[in-house]
């Protein structure tokens, strides 16, 4: 087994060489592409220097010319190895012109310049653009880029790339060419090139300072009808940050393309995003309403990062959380103050403790900045993303509003132009507020989740609430050792009659050693106290809470979040106490005050209707597995099932009610229109699963006369789970339905990976030879075999082991092609110790078949080493 070195945070050192600016030539023909790239290469004076050899990256391609001040070197000059271009001896400062070739139709890593269908495009986030030039391919490496496109008129009439375009024209074998240049600074992996036969969708922006800016979305053809949403979105997001941050756009054109074969949700690249069509396309007869608000958030997002990434950069790729956890945390306040704040905290947070606290808690722990890397790819994670984003909600909720935004302005006016650290980042929120951020740092460096410990003691002689809070983080892989961090707790009391009784400046509890005691007075008997309001920080709460009080906190905290995370903690509760009923062969009972609780939620009128769906629906087997110790995959399904029919059984007609009250316009995506989908669809759900011949009619009527993709795929998934002559007619009248649109075939791929029917796997199976599969498609395999492996809980655990060995052999098709993909699919198999004797061994099997694979990638080789570690 071959063995792989780690690149370390501690072994940085700039660049010895810096690049003025590039000049970067693509000649695209069908059978290959020739690119020249011109460097002025100038030593960097800022390190001592001695350097008299450079050595840049490199793909594995070849390079036909380089020329050096003018002189054509020989072939002994130079070294060109499999990852690494060599020039033996440079002066100071000299151009470098390096020619290379390359064949982007059988780039299958959708890294570098590679072809989706009939459009070239490229992925250089991290370091892919190393796969297209000879680069020092760093972030920390800025400069200053022009691109030439010289390509066939007729089947690649649009050539773009970054920044503006400064000429074009026609030239012989009916060919054109395109210049572009981007005056703006930047690192190499927002570099970025498309050239294909596409629509344009146009649009204006004017900014604050009345500047007017072009908007153009290019998508294929069939799709020009679909980018309405994309197009607005797009100009919330510029008006939003000109608002809220006072930062403008900076070129006088803004593009964004939509790609079938994309890695990722989408890339920023300067002035040229590219996306995944799955975050652009969308109408209501194709688009649920979750995708519409997905759209708008990875538009946004990537619109930020315009200033959050781009205009400000990192200085090497440990710093990764300094644009990605700010740019969500970014994206995600657009999101609230465009939307519901309270659904959107929800679902942030249902997010965190679905993938976070699992990743924390497992062979991938890092911190939101780790120390090493054996392939950077692995490391785009929820910890740098969306824990990221997490630590900077903390900054913002110790400083307040205006501190926090007076750092930001700090940030920017310091660092416009530059290559920077998370360290940067603090210090100037630091010098922005005058707040010691020393302790709160730790959040960057050391890995885990904490768990707070809360206990209470009230007497009633003095009527004085004494709160105990205790931190404590699990040691780990990264830290033997854990100390205490500064975390921000909003808190809150609640008295018996649900009055908000909070004393004056106990609203932001700062919790900074292991255990503090907070004293209140002058409460009355009874009154509950109410932590971590709004998920103020990303923690796991244990409070002394008997079911009562969790019920009563549903029902009565001021705090809407913590409403919903009490019902949260009352339905694991509940699930926990089934499936020991289950291992000690009892008789399975539902307690009384869920049902209560649920009835009194679902009778309450003035209830929000989205807060109420979101509350109300039982957490799938996938977020209840991390609930356990050990993880007993049989009873948890045969658990869930139980809570769900026994729900659905005893309130069967107050769902019935919500069926026939929740109206929507069907064409609409107003918040309260989605609201009241997202519930009669939640209802439909339990009425549904009782199995019965008059739910099952109620639910496929619902499916067929449907009249946007919400409607329809909420009732095709409740019907995938009924039996198997139900989910059989539905699968080919979606299918028949939807055969020409590949986004809703991805619907249809995931619906049937994720059914609970006993044939699920031979169904999988069969799917993979479907014509309309593909193993080269990201969001064929994510909708496949993610979608099976991560959520079909029951099925992937197979207790033979079929599950895992159908999935370890994709995995080994899959990285044969793209190394990305493949990574992360083999993600599945990382808690496998939490799992029984026999299927923790069926699972150490595959993963010692997969790292033993002679041709096994660099990113499939570090998340199977750090599992079986
Ligand atoms: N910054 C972008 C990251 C990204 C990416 C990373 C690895 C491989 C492929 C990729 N495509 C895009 C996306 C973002 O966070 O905005
Ligand atoms: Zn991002």
């Amino acid at each position: 087994m071959k063995t792989h070195n780690k690149i370390y945070l501690k072994d940085y050192v700039p660049p010895n060489f810096l690049i003025d600016h590039i000049d970067l030539t693509f000649e695209l023909t069908n059978d290959y592409t020739q690119v020249t790239s011109l460097l002025q290469v100038v030593k960097n004076k800022d390190v001592a220097n001695d350097a008299t050899s450079l050595v840049f990256d490199k793909g594995d391609f070849k390079i036909s010319s380089v020329i050096a001040n003018g002189m054509v070197l020989l072939p002994d000059e130079y070294e060109a190895g499999k990852d690494y271009f060599k020039l033996m001896k440079t002066p100071d400062e000299f151009t470098l012109e390096i020619t290379s070739i390359l064949y982007p139709e059988k780039n299958t890593s959708l890294e570098g310049l590679y072809k989706s269908g009939d459009i070239f495009c490229t992925q250089c986030e991290a370091q892919g653009f190393r796969r297209i030039t000879p680069f020092p391919d760093r972030p920390d490496v800025m400069a200053t880029y022009t691109c030439t496109i010289i390509a066939d008129k007729d089947q690649y009439p649009f050539l773009l790339s970054n920044g503006n375009l400064v000429k074009s024209g026609d030239l012989d074998k009916n060919r054109h060419f395109v210049t572009w240049q981007d005056p703006f600074k930047k690192p190499s992996y927002l570099f970025a090139l498309v050239a294909g036969d596409l629509v344009r969708i146009e649009d204006t922006f004017t900014t604050c300072s009345g500047k007017k800016i072009d908007l153009h979305v290019y998508v294929e053809k069939e799709n020009q009808d679909k980018c309405d949403h994309a197009m607005q979105s797009l100009k919330q997001a510029m008006k939003w940050d000109e608002k809220r941050f006072s930062l403008e756009y900076d070129l006088d054109l803004y593009m964004i393309v939509a790609i079938n074969d994309f890695n990722a949700g989408a890339m920023e690249n300067k002035g040229l995003n590219i996306f995944n069509s799955k975050a652009v396309l969308a109408d209501s007869k194709t688009a649920t309403d979750d995708d519409f608000l997905y759209i708008q958030s990875v538009v946004a997002h990537e619109y930020f990062h315009n200033w959050t990434g781009n205009r400000v950069t990192l200085r090497n790729w440990f710093q990764l959380s300094l644009k990605e956890g700010l740019t969500v945390f970014r994206d995600q306040e657009f999101s609230s103050d465009l939307n519901s704040r309270g659904v959107k905290r929800i679902s942030d947070v249902k997010k965190m403790r679905l993938y976070q606290f699992p990743e924390d808690d497992g062979p991938m722990t890092h911190p939101v900045r780790p120390e090493s890397y054996i392939k950077m790819d692995n490391f785009y994670t929820m910890t740098v993303y969306d824990k990221g984003s997490e630590v900077i909600g903390m900054i913002h909720q110790i400083l307040g509003e205006d501190l926090f935004m007076k750092g930001m302005a700090l940030y920017f006016d310091r660092f416009d132009g530059m290559a920077v650290t998370i360290e940067d980042f603090v210090k100037a929120m630091e010098d922005a507020s005058s707040k010691d951020l020393t302790q709160f740092k730790l959040w960057y460096s050391q890995s885990g989740t904490p768990t707070i410990t809360l206990e209470r003691k009230y007497d009633a002689k003095t009527q004085t609430l004494s709160i105990t809070v205790r931190q404590a983080t699990s040691p780990d892989r990264n830290q033997q050792v854990k100390k205490p961090l500064h975390i921000p707790l909003r808190f809150g009391i609640v008295d018996r009659d649900g009055n908000d009784i909070t004393p004056q400046n106990a609203e932001l509890l700062e919790l900074k050693t292991d255990e503090e005691i907070f004293e209140f007075k002058n409460i009355p008997l009874g009154a509950l106290p109410s932590i971590c309001r709004q998920f103020s920080a990303p923690v796991k709460i244990s409070a002394d809470y008997t079911d009562d009080d969790l019920a009563f906190l549903m029902a009565h905290d001021t705090d809407e979040f913590n409403r919903w995370d009490a019902c949260q903690t009352l339905l694991f509760k509940e699930i926990k106490s089934i499936v020991g009923q289950i291992e000690h062969k009892k008789t399975l009972q539902v307690s009384a005050h869920l049902i209560q609780a649920f009835q009194k939620a679902l009778g309450d009128e003035k209830a929000d209707k989205a807060f109420l769906a979101k509350t109300l629906i039982i957490p799938n087997e996938t977020e209840i597995k991390d609930h356990f110790d050990i993880i007993n995959v049989t009873a948890i399904h045969k658990a869930h099932k139980f809570l769900e029919k026994t729900i659905a059984l005893k309130l069967k007609d107050e769902f019935m009610d919500i069926i026939k009250k929740c109206e929507s316009d069907p064409l609409s995506i107003s918040a309260k229109d989605m609201a009241n989908r997202n519930l009669k669809n939640l209802a439909l759900s339990y009425v549904g699963a009782l199995g019965l011949p008059d739910g099952i009619d109620i639910v496929m009527e619902h499916y067929e006369t449907a009249r946007n993709m919400t409607d329809e795929l909420a009732g095709f998934r409740i019907l995938l789970n009924i039996n198997e002559g139900v989910k059989l007619k539905a699968v080919e009248k979606f299918y028949n339905k939807w055969r020409q649109d590949k986004l809703v075939l991805d619907k249809w791929f995931a619906a049937q990976a994720a059914s609970s029917l006993p044939d699920t796997l031979e169904k999988v199976r069969a799917l993979t030879h479907h014509p309309d599969f593909s193993i080269k498609n990201p969001n064929k395999v994510r909708s496949l075999f993610n979608m099976f492996a991560m959520f079909n809980q029951i099925h992937f655990h197979d207790k033979e082991g079929l599950g895992y060995a159908f999935i370890a052999d994709q995995i080994l098709e899959v990285d044969a092609l793209n190394q990305m993909v493949a990574a992360r699919l083999a993600g599945c198999f990382n808690h496998f110790k939490k799992y029984d004797e026999k299927r923790k061994a069926l699972m150490k099997y595959e993963l010692e078949r997969i790292i033993s694979h002679e041709s096994l990638s660099k990113n499939v080789y570090e998340i199977v080493s750090r599992a079986l570690e």
